[in-house]
């Protein structure tokens, strides 16, 4: 059974159909197929897509997946009052569906990490202090407390950008806002591992700046493992030898991406420009 990672959604539900057609096309019969998060918000049809990729995932037993990105974290905590909803969201349809309990409920079961393929897919990136195995076991502590009574709470705690770093000391709301950060909202790093959160629209680090693409690090741990992300549309798709990004953009005007991680084969679909780039 081949394995396919899909880019960042964004409420993009018309161009994933397109998209799984494709994939229906190149390996038919079951497929192993993760999204890596970002199903919703800014695009144009953020409640079908959310209801498509959960119809998907249960009815295929898991074969179907999608990991949690920053977005899908903001949803569910919009969904549940710990944050306030942002003027640029478009999650109203999917706040006042029928059917929001169990789209929330199925959400915030979702992974924060995944192994498929011999590559580990996250939504945004890892730290250079951290291997596969330990990117999956912080991912599990994540998961666990999005899972656990006190989820309502851990996401009134989870926002802000402190911890910028790694330290295995790192204890309760600081060690999961830090995991969460790392693999959800990071684009670049030092070479020591200390996050940015400024540079959103930028496909570089700033000229001058001890900044990097956390992939970029010298001699990070993940060095050697495929790695699948999402989330930088502005650096759009990354097609390196251990390292594939697949944000292309769809809500900006830009692309749907989806690599077979057996062949690397790349399948692509062409969006309308559903949202100017800049708002985020
Ligand atoms: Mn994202």
């Amino acid at each position: 059974m081949k394995t396919y990672a899909i880019g960042d959604l964004q409420g993009c539900a018309h161009e994933a159909q397109v998209l799984l057609n494709r994939i229906t096309e190149d390996a038919p019969g079951p497929a192993r197929i993760v999204f890596v998060g970002d199903l919703i918000n800014r695009g144009p049809a953020s409640l079908d897509a959310l209801r498509r990729v959960m119809a998907l995932s249960i009815d295929s037993g898991g074969r179907v997946d999608a990991l949690l990105g920053n977005h899908d974290l903001h949803l569910l905590a919009v969904a549940c009052g710990a944050q306030q909803r942002s003027r640029s969201d478009t999650l109203d349809e999917i706040l006042a569906a029928p059917d929001c309990d169990a789209l929330i409920a199925w959400l915030r079961h979702r992974p924060m990490a995944i192994m498929a393929a011999g590559h580990l897919l996250v939504h945004a990136g890892v730290l250079p202090q951290w291997d596969a195995a330990k990117v999956m076991a912080l991912a599990a502590e994540v998961e666990a407390a999005l899972r656990g009574p006190d989820w309502v709470a851990f996401l009134a705690q989870m926002y802000g950008n402190t911890p910028d770093r790694w330290d295995e000391s790192l204890t309760g709301i600081a060690r999961l806002r830090c995991i969460v950060n790392a693999l959800t909202r990071m684009r670049l790093c030092t070479a020591d591992g200390v996050m940015d959160f400024k540079e959103k629209e930028s496909a570089h680090a700033p000229a001058g700046s001890n900044l990097m693409p956390w992939f970029e690090v010298p001699g990070r741990l993940t060095q050697g493992q495929g790695i699948v992300f999402g989330h930088w549309s502005a650096r759009g798709l990354v097609l390196q030898d251990g390292v594939i990004g697949l944000d292309s953009g769809c809500v900006w005007g830009g692309k749907l991406s989806a690599v077979c991680l057996d062949d690397r084969t790349l399948l692509e679909v062409d969006c309308p420009e559903y949202q100017k780039p800049g708002k985020g």
